[in-house]
């Protein structure tokens, strides 16, 4: 019997489906490294800007899909019922729905749950499949949404793919579709660590400090190596990572760490034109880029390509910044603090380390913080 992702990847090639745009989950990890290699692939910085993409492709009389985390489709709704639905453009959106099997992750039930719900409400069609035995419903709806110009969201029940997501093919560290790294971080700033150890040889400065950590590996490596009740961590809302650290910043005089990602800032570039404006004097952001999403597969994102982050956070006017590699280079930067934001860019290898989950209610979190910023 075929894979589910070659059944898949064979419906989507018997309806020329001619470009696919995603942004990963880890539930359709080997689905998307096949798709990365099998059609014209557009690797996102964020889904909302899928449908703009994909209106594109559709305008120009060609067969666009989608592959999205339910999550993802918050960041959508607008753009698929102000212009992909108002324009009646056709769009076939492949949902890895979260929340509804086997979830271990609290923050993924809301809009995993949600889902159907909120497209009934939008009015975005749709269809619930749960294990391979509903592909007939994807073949039945796909030939329509190109043949009628729809849109049409499959959600995709992670029970789909229990068996296969984790083949060999994974273990691979090259990347079939956006290339390798165009080098411009020179021989000095070659990245020698993984998240892991850079977040052990910074832990000694986060001492005291309100730390907002990103979402998946960050946050579980850092609980790891140093649980402090001023850490908060991050189980949902991708890219809200320096807003968050933004706000606090604003509203406390507590030195306030950020430990954001490439993926992250990525998905939400203008939270440090924002940032930047205030330049809040008690805020740090550690941008940690490891050129990929670690925590959803190590898909590679676009500072492995084209993206310089100490550049971006330089053009959006934030003053002090420093890129660091090495142990010396990641320790001076955070012992010598002049007053003032600063924007640490700092080089990782991919890579995660496997700790165990936050034992934590996320409540429990929340209140900690809380208590320590009254403090
Ligand atoms: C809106 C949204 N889209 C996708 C995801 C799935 N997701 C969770 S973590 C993550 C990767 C984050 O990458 P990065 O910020 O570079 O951090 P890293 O894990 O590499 O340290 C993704 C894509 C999500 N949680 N939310």
């Amino acid at each position: 019997m075929q894979s589910p992702e070659s059944e898949l990847i064979r419906i989507l090639k018997e309806n020329r489906v001619d470009f696919i745009s995603s942004l990963p989950c880890e539930k359709i990890k080997a689905l998307l490294y096949r798709i990365t290699g099998e059609f014209n692939h557009v690797p996102l910085t964020r889904e909302e800007e899928g449908v703009g993409i994909s209106a594109g492709i559709a305008l120009a009389g060609k067969r666009p899909a989608m592959f999205v985390q339910s999550s993802g489709v918050g960041n959508m709704i607008n753009a698929l019922l102000s212009l992909t639905g108002f324009y009646e453009l056709p769009l076939a959106v492949f949902v890895s729905r979260r929340g509804i099997f086997k979830e271990k992750i609290a923050a993924q039930l809301p809009m995993g749950q949600h889902l159907p719900g909120i497209l009934k409400g939008a009015g975005i069609p749709y269809s619930v499949i749960s294990s391979r035995d509903d592909f007939g419903l994807i073949e039945k709806k796909l030939p329509g949404v190109y043949r009628n110009s729809k849109m049409h969201a499959f959600l995709l029940s992670p029970a789909i793919f229990e068996d296969t997501s984790d083949t060999g093919i994974l273990k691979s560290t090259s990347h079939p579709i956006t290339g390798s790294s165009k080098g411009y971080q020179s021989k000095k700033m070659k990245p020698q660590f993984i998240r892991f150890e850079i977040l052990k040889i910074i832990a000694p400065y986060l001492d005291a400090k309100v730390v907002v950590c990103n979402l998946g590996f960050p946050s579980k490596e850092l609980f790891n190596i140093k649980h402090q009740q001023s850490n908060f961590y991050m189980l949902g809302s991708m890219g809200m990572a320096t807003p968050i650290g933004l706000g606090i910043s604003l509203a406390s005089d507590k030195e306030v760490i950020v430990i954001d990602g490439d993926g992250s800032l990525l998905m939400n570039p203008g939270s440090l034109a924002t940032t930047a404006h205030f330049a809040p004097p008690n805020l740090t952001i550690l941008a940690l880029d490891n050129s990929s999403y670690g925590s959803t597969g190590g898909q590679p994102t676009l500072t492995g390509s084209c993206v310089d982050l100490a550049l971006v956070a330089k053009g959006f006017g934030i003053k002090n910044i420093v890129k660091a590699a090495s142990m010396k280079q990641l320790t001076d930067a955070l012992k010598k603090h002049q007053k003032g934001l600063r924007f640490i860019h700092a080089l990782a290898v991919p890579g995660n380390k496997d700790v165990p989950a936050i034992p934590l209610h996320y409540l429990e979190v929340k209140k900690q913080v809380m208590k320590f910023l009254k403090s």
